[in-house]
């Protein structure tokens, strides 16, 4: 496709750019983690999302070197941030399907890590269930080996895979983040927030952190505090934006 065609060049010529969104823990509301979303300038097209481009990057054998191009630069940034005396957060770092059987992903992050002097603990891996399902070996080692070496992981878009609990037992995850569909009625929908509630218990059973995301209403931030999650994410807190944006927030807080 023509997308496609423009990958390789696009990298080279700087069009990838991230953005940043919040986690804010409930107790204060301060910021306590940051997710890169990448983004593509397309000289076109205008600014592209990701649903738009990641499964065509997976289809076409791209993904490994976007990936590389994305963890690159959250290290970076969390080296610029540091270098201008902004206060660090953790930043999550999305990884699709064909990432997680990529041989040399435990490479690719120990690599930035350490040009850009980043200690594994300021980095978050979110994946999400239906990515562990198939080919699961080679998956595990790689997520073994990365939680080995200090970096933490979240499960993403919790609650509307098929496998979430045989997973969290399986796999090193640290961080549940229930997916934003059982949030947006949860004040209305009975069983959404019966569903919302057992999670935040079963995971906090399992010693896991639960973060909501979508949070789009007061009533919905209200709801979740009384319910006794952990972590907040959504527009109704902070909507993704550039890092120049996130610097004032860091330091306002700390
Ligand atoms: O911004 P948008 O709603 O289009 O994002 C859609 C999807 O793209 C989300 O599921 C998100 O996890 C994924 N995504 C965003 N940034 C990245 C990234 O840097 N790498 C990968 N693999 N997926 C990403
Ligand atoms: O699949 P994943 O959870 O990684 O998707 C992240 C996407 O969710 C990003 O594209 C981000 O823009 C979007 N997002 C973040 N907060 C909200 C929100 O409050 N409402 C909605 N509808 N989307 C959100
Ligand atoms: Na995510
Ligand atoms: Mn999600």
């Amino acid at each position: 496709s023509e997308l496609a065609a423009r990958f390789r060049p696009a990298i080279q010529d700087g069009e990838f750019c991230l953005h940043f969104q919040p986690k804010l823990t409930l107790d204060t509301l301060q910021i306590v983690g940051l997710e890169a979303l990448v983004r593509w300038q397309h000289p076109d097209h205008g600014l592209i999302f990701p649903g738009d481009f990641i499964p065509l990057a997976e289809e076409q054998d791209f993904i490994a070197p976007l990936g590389r191009w994305i963890i690159d630069a959250v290290c970076r940034q969390l080296a610029q941030w540091r270098a201008d005396g902004v206060p660090l957060v953790p930043v999550a770092i999305n990884v699709s399907a064909r990432q997680l059987r990529d041989e040399r992903l435990l490479e690719d992050f120990l690599g930035a890590l350490a040009l850009h002097g980043i200690a594994p603990e300021l980095i978050e891996i979110e994946l999400t269930e239906s990515s562990l399902i198939e080919d699961a070996e080679l998956a595990q080692r790689n997520l073994d080996a990365l939680a080995g070496a200090g970096i933490r992981m979240a499960l993403d878009d919790f609650g509307t895979g098929f496998s979430g609990l045989s997973r969290l037992k399986q796999f090193p995850i640290h961080t549940v983040k229930i997916d934003r569909s059982f949030i947006r009625d949860i004040r209305n929908d009975t069983n959404d927030a019966v569903i919302v509630a057992s999670t935040i218990s079963l995971a906090h059973n399992l010693g896991l952190t639960v973060v909501a995301e979508g949070v789009e209403t007061r009533d919905q931030l209200v709801h979740l505090k009384a319910a006794g999650c952990d972590q907040v994410q959504g527009f109704y807190l902070q909507r993704p934006c550039a890092a120049a944006q996130i610097a004032p927030l860091l330091h306002k807080q700390f």
